[in-house]
């Protein structure tokens, strides 16, 4: 058996300077390039939206960044334009080792629906692939790290969690972009579904 990094979504986006910007973004990264040492696989998630995707705010008449709206999975923050194909913030920060990793996951390619879990889209259903990835590297432990702690780490956390990965988030090398108590409340979450938090 084997134990896995998750380094989730440590983009220029989300980094100082960026389209959705997590405070501290950047300092993360040489503790995460550090701890890949410690790890049998590593896996590099990417947030990767077509132009014009529907978690945009730019997308929706009326409607301004942070502003809730409800899809027909569920409701949805609305966001800053981010992490477009191919464009510099979609990039990973430039510090980031992107020599080690095995994988590079990409996800928020479907135009109507958000990903923010590694595992699955926002509807809960549609894989991204990356579970069968790891099993087949016979991996059962998962140690997360990256951005934003309260979005797509807790998500990823708590869907590894779900499918019955034995997971550890290391919250110093996590940052959040906490809108409204939205940090409590992942965590919270991330307890509830049994993910050890460090
Ligand atoms: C994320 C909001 C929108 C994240 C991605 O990586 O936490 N948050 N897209
Ligand atoms: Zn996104």
């Amino acid at each position: 058996m084997s134990n896995a990094l998750i380094v989730i979504d440590v983009q220029n986006d989300f980094c100082p300077g960026g389209a959705l910007a997590v405070p501290e973004g950047d300092l993360i990264v040489p503790g995460i390039n550090a701890l890949m040492a410690d790890f049998d696989v590593v896996v590099l998630t990417q947030d990767w939206h077509p132009a014009g995707h529907s978690s945009f705010a730019s997308s929706h008449d009326g409607k301004a960044p942070y502003d809730m709206i409800d899809m027909p999975y569920g409701p949805q923050v609305l966001w800053p334009d981010h992490c477009v194909q191919g464009s510099d913030g979609a990039a990973f920060q430039k510090g980031l080792d992107q020599t080690r990793p095995d994988l590079i996951i990409r996800k928020g390619m479907n135009p109507a629906i958000d990903s923010y879990s590694a595992f699955y889209e926002n509807d809960q259903k549609t894989p991204t692939g990356l579970q069968g990835y790891l099993r087949t590297r016979g991996v059962e432990t998962l140690t997360m790290v990256g951005l934003a702690t309260d979005f797509c780490v807790n998500f990823s956390a708590v869907d590894a969690a779900k499918l019955g990965f034995d997971v550890t988030v290391n919250q110093s090398l996590c940052r959040a972009i906490d809108l409204d108590g939205s940090l409590a409340a992942a965590q919270d979450g991330m307890r509830a579904a049994g993910v050890a938090l460090t």
